[in-house]
C-alpha cells in the first residue's frame, strides 16, 4: 500500500529539511523564507513539535537590529543556487542582530507569530521556554511594522515591494509595470532553470523587483525617505489582517509566560477602525489593497480580500458578502483561485490564477472564524484533494493540475495541519 497524504507530507518536509529550516522546495528556493518556514512549522508541529521549534527560532535569529525579520534568510552554502543573493540587499550586513547572517532587507506577511501559539501548544508544558524565547523577537517584529513602516495618519502598515507581500507577480501589483522601472545593474535570472518560464513572473516584473530594491538601499530603508521617490507604496489588504492577528497572537504568548501584553485593546480597536477604513469597498463588497501614491484602491478581483478574512477582523456578514462576491467572480474554477478571471488572469502564470494551498488554508481559516463553516468545509476538502495529486507550489484552478516547483514544504505543511485539525481556527 502507498504511504497516505499525511506521511507523504511529512516526507516532504524532512527532505527539505536542511537542520534548522526547512527549504521551501528542493532546487527552486534553496534558502529560508520567512512565511514559507511559519507554513512549514505548523506542518512540524504536527509530528516533531521540538523541531517546528528550531524552524521558528532560526528564523527570527535572523531579525535586523531595529526588529524587522526579513523575507529571505540565505544559506551561504547554496548562494550560486539562487537569484538575487545578498549583494542586491547591500545594507542588510550592517543591519543583521547577529553578525554575519545574510538577509534580504524586506519583510513578510507575519505567519511567524501565528505558528508560534500553535507551536507552543504542541509544545506542551514543556513549550513555556520557547514562548518566553520567542516573545521578544515577534513583538519587536510587529512594533517595527507599527514604528518604521507606517506614514503619518495611519496605524497600518506600508508594503515596500512585491515579494515582501509574497504574491510578487499578482495582478495586485501590475500598476508598478506601468512605472517601467529599470534597475541600474546588470542581472542574469535563475528562476527559469527548474519551472518554466510560461509560469514565472516576467522580464518587467523582474526589472521592477530589482528596481525597488535598488531604491530601498539608496534610501537606507527608511519608510519615508522611499515614499519620496518610490512609485510603490501600499497597503497591503492581507499583510495588514494578519498583523492583527500576530498581534493578537503575540499578547496570547505574553499571558502564557505572565508578561504583560504588548499590543493594549484600544491599540488593536483603533488599528481594526482604521483597517476597515483604508480596505473596505462598500460597492464591490470586499476588502481592497490600497495604492499610496494615488491615492485610491486597487479594485483587482483577486483571493487576497477573503484570505484576509484569517486577520479575524471581519463581522460574519461582511465575510458572506465578500465570499459570495470572489464566488462569483471564479465561475467553474476550483477553490480559491489567486486572480479572479479577467484581463489579467493567467491560470497557470504563479500568483495570477493558479490555486495556492498556503491560500486556501488562509481563506478557509476566515470563512470558519467568521462563521461560514461550510464553505470552509470545501476549501479545505480543495486542498486534500489537490494535494493528493502532489505538494506542487501551485495548481491549476480549472483541472487541478500540479505546477510551479514539486516537493514543496508549504503545501505539505498546511495539508498536514488541516489533516490534524480539521481546520478548526486556533484562537
Ligand atoms: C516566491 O518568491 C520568491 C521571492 O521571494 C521567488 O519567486 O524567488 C513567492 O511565491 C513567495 O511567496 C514564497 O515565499 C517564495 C518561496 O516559496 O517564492
Amino acid at each position: 500500500m502507498p504511504p497516505d497524504l499525511a506521511e507523504r507530507a511529512r516526507e516532504v518536509l524532512r527532505a527539505n529539511d536542511a537542520g534548522r529550516w526547512t527549504k521551501p522546495s528542493p532546487a527552486q528556493y534553496p534558502h529560508q523564507w520567512n512565511w514559507d518556514s511559519g507554513f512549514a512549522s505548523l506542518g512540524w508541529a504536527t509530528f516533531d513539535p521540538p523541531r517546528a521549534a528550531v524552524e521558528l527560532e532560526s528564523m527570527l535569529g535572523a531579525r535586523w537590529t531595529d526588529g524587522m525579520v526579513p523575507h529571505l534568510h540565505y544559506d551561504a552554502s547554496h548562494l550560486a543556487d539562487y537569484f538575487p543573493g545578498p549583494d542586491w540587499w547591500p545594507g542588510a550586513g550592517r543591519r543583521v542582530a547577529v553578525a554575519g547572517e545574510l538577509t534580504s532587507g524586506i519583510s513578510n506577511p507575519p505567519i511567524l507569530a501565528l505558528a508560534a501559539v500553535e507551536v507552543g501548544e504542541a509544545l506542551g508544558p514543556g513549550g513555556r521556554g520557547f514562548l518566553e524565547r520567542v516573545l521578544e523577537p515577534l513583538t519587536g517584529w510587529l512594533r517595527w511594522f507599527r514604528d518604521s513602516r507606517t506614514l503619518a495618519g495611519s496605524p497600518l502598515p506600508v508594503l515596500v515591494h512585491p515579494w515582501e507581500s509574497g504574491w510578487d507577480n499578482s495582478p495586485r501589483w501590475d500598476f508598478l509595470a506601468a512605472a517601467g522601472l529599470k534597475p541600474r545593474r546588470p542581472y542574469r535570472r535563475l528562476d527559469t532553470v527548474h519551472v518554466g518560464a510560461a509560469q514565472r513572473p516576467t522580464g518587467k516584473d523582474y526589472d521592477s523587483f530589482l528596481a525597488l530594491a535598488e531604491i530601498l538601499d539608496v534610501c537606507e530603508y527608511d519608510i519615508r525617505r522611499y515614499r519620496e521617490r518610490s512609485p510603490f507604496c501600499v497597503h497591503d489588504v492581507l499583510i495588514d489582517a494578519l498583523w492583527y492577528r500576530a498581534a493578537r497572537a503575540v499578547n496570547l504568548i505574553a499571558v502564557a509566560v505572565e508578561a504583560a501584553a504588548p499590543f493594549p485593546d484600544p491599540e488593536l480597536e483603533d488599528y481594526v477602525a482604521a483597517f476597515h477604513a483604508a480596505h473596505w469597498n462598500q460597492a464591490d463588497g470586499t476588502w481592497y489593497d490600497v495604492d499610496l501614491v494615488a491615492g485610491r484602491q486597487l479594485e483587482v478581483a483577486t483571493a487576497a480580500g477573503v484570505a484576509s478574512l484569517a486577520g479575524g477582523l471581519a463581522g460574519p456578514e461582511r465575510a458572506a458578502r465578500a465570499w459570495s462576491a470572489y464566488e462569483k467572480a471564479c465561475p467553474g474554477l476550483l477553490p480559491v483561485p489567486s486572480a479572479a478571471p479577467g484581463p489579467a488572469f493567467e491560470p497557470e502564470r504563479y500568483w495570477r490564477g493558479p490555486v495556492w494551498l498556503i491560500v486556501d488554508w488562509l481563506v478557509a481559516d476566515g470563512l470558519a472564524r467568521a462563521g461560514l463553516a461550510q464553505h470552509a468545509g470545501a476549501v479545505r476538502h480543495t486542498v486534500l484533494e489537490l494535494a493528493e495529486k502532489g505538494f506542487n507550489e501551485y495548481f491549476q484552478p480549472r483541472t487541478g493540475a500540479p505546477l510551479g516547483a514539486g516537493g514543496f514544504s508549504f503545501s505539505a505543511a498546511v495539508a498536514l495541519d488541516l489533516l490534524q485539525t480539521k481546520g478548526k481556527p486556533a484562537f
